[in-house]
């Protein structure tokens, strides 16, 4: 069992009381009206999902439990030296609502150091995959090579009480994030380790420490350890600020694990269902095609461009009918707090880099040059505008991998949110769809 339970098991009583009673009373009180715009525009703006955990702002941005990225940044436990929040002590935010004591955590870590194990026949199955295969997919697949010991899948079919469900889908929520970063590693020796064995997870080393292990980063001698102790914390940084845990139920990948999961399907077939959303360039796969336009433009200008050969290279990318990637955003309307995190550590870390130069750049002619075309509703930079470039400083450049360093931190967010789905009892979603011919017929009646 795990130490979060007792903590959270109150919680739940207290919520499922409060749930229980606001549906009975405002079961029918209006909160908003539906329009022709949202149903033709992908439901944008129309509340319709209940999702515990995070909360995005158009301005603030996200907020976890309350609590802004800045706050978070301040609040939240760090590793010894470092200035960054621990993934461990966020994702317990997540799920109780509060920041665990210290105690807390270090039980909490080596909980998470138990589960993060992988049976020999889940590592065998993830390392046959063909190494060409794109690493989103492996990583899906590799979540799904796992799912067979779904402990909620088990308690289903053993015919457990509804109101149980919370507990076994805690369990799998917690090995699912405790794995993911062992499944990207493996997924990444895969894909570039030309062969070398995977480190195997070390007990003295944080989750984060361990994932950056995965990916080749290791404390081999002292004259390293100045730079081992930059990046680790620039990893640990990238995957839970810039590719932030949660950004409420609605975005794809949150409202595919949520949707999938409201069929009470596990959360491993939830969390790969996600995943498979996130793959898409609208979504995760943003990253990299943000830092291809970077490059891209790099290989045209070389390194002596002026801000106006960007406004030359955006003008060509929106004639030819192509977004202008790490740009824009659904909910936002203001330049993303993430991306304002980025620019504060590459400040603070990175000096003379081109293309980290090229990213400030950007910032400084792009939201004009959106703005100018009258239809962008936020011309403004998200998380991707910044996180591939800071990355490639750091010796990441794999750019097809992004989106699984992102995958391993949404899994925190989405994983937590599902808990809380099952604790509150959320039916199977279900909402109506119309044919255009409905929707003209609706309107006219009207
Ligand atoms: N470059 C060019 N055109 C853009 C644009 C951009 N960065 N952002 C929006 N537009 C266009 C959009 O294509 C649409 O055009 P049409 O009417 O011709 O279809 C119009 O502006 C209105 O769209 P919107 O209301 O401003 O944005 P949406 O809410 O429909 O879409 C995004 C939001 C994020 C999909 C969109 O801004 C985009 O495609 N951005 C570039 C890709 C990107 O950076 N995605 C990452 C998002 C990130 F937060 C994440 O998930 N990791």
């Amino acid at each position: 069992a795990s130490v979060v339970r007792n903590k959270l098991e109150a919680k739940i009583v207290e919520q499922q009381k409060v749930f229980s009673a606001f549906k009975k009373e405002h079961g029918n009180t209006k909160i908003g009206e539906i329009t022709v715009g949202s149903v033709c525009g992908g439901m944008r703006g129309m509340a319709g999902i209940l999702y515990e955990t995070s909360k995005l702002h158009p301005i603030q941005g996200i907020n976890y439990r309350e609590k802004d990225l800045y706050e978070i940044k301040e609040q939240a436990p760090r590793a010894e030296g470092g200035r960054e929040p621990l993934p461990e002590g966020v994702l317990w935010l997540l799920l109780t609502g509060e920041f665990p004591n210290e105690q807390e955590l270090k039980e909490f870590q080596s909980e998470l150091y138990q589960r993060g194990h992988l049976s020999k026949d889940e590592e065998r199955l993830i390392q046959a995959f063909p190494k060409d295969m794109h690493p989103m997919t492996q990583f899906s697949m590799g979540v799904m090579a796992c799912q067979p010991n779904s402990k909620y899948a088990k308690a289903y079919r053993d015919g457990v009480h509804k109101s149980k469900y919370w507990e076994t889908t805690l369990e799998d929520a917690l090995d699912v994030c405790a794995k993911v970063p062992r499944i990207a590693g493996l997924v990444f020796n895969n894909s570039y380790g030309h062969g070398k064995p995977m480190p195997d997870q070390d007990p003295s080393l944080d989750y984060s420490a361990n994932y950056a292990r995965y990916l080749g980063i290791e404390d081999k001698n002292f004259s390293e350890l100045m730079r081992l102790y930059l990046v680790l914390h620039a990893y640990i940084y990238f995957i839970f600020i810039n590719f932030i845990s949660d950004h409420e139920g609605g975005n794809v990948s949150a409202h595919a694990t949520h949707l999938v999961g409201s069929t009470l399907a596990d959360p491993y077939l939830s969390f790969a269902a996600g995943m498979n959303g996130l793959a898409g360039p609208l979504h995760g796969l943003a990253n990299q095609e943000c830092l291809r336009f970077l490059l891209d433009f790099q290989t045209k200008y070389g390194t002596k461009w002026t801000e106006h050969d960007i406004r030359d290279y955006v003008r060509d990318t929106l004639a030819s009918g192509k977004v202008v990637p790490g740009y824009g955003h659904a909910v936002l309307r203001q330049t993303d707090p993430r991306f304002m995190c980025e620019l504060e550590f590459a400040n603070h870390y990175i000096h003379d880099d081109n293309l980290v130069n090229l990213v400030k750049a950007c910032y400084r002619v792009i939201p004009d040059a959106l703005a100018q075309t009258g239809k962008v509703s936020n011309p403004w930079p998200n998380v991707d505008a910044g996180s591939g470039a800071l990355l490639m400083h750091y010796g990441l450049n794999q750019f097809d991998y992004y989106t699984v360093l992102f995958g391993v931190s949404r899994a925190l967010g989405v994983m937590s949110a599902q808990v809380w789905s099952r604790a509150l009892g959320l039916p199977i979603e279900r909402p109506n769809s119309l044919t255009l011919n409905h929707l003209m017929k609706k309107v006219k009646n009207e």
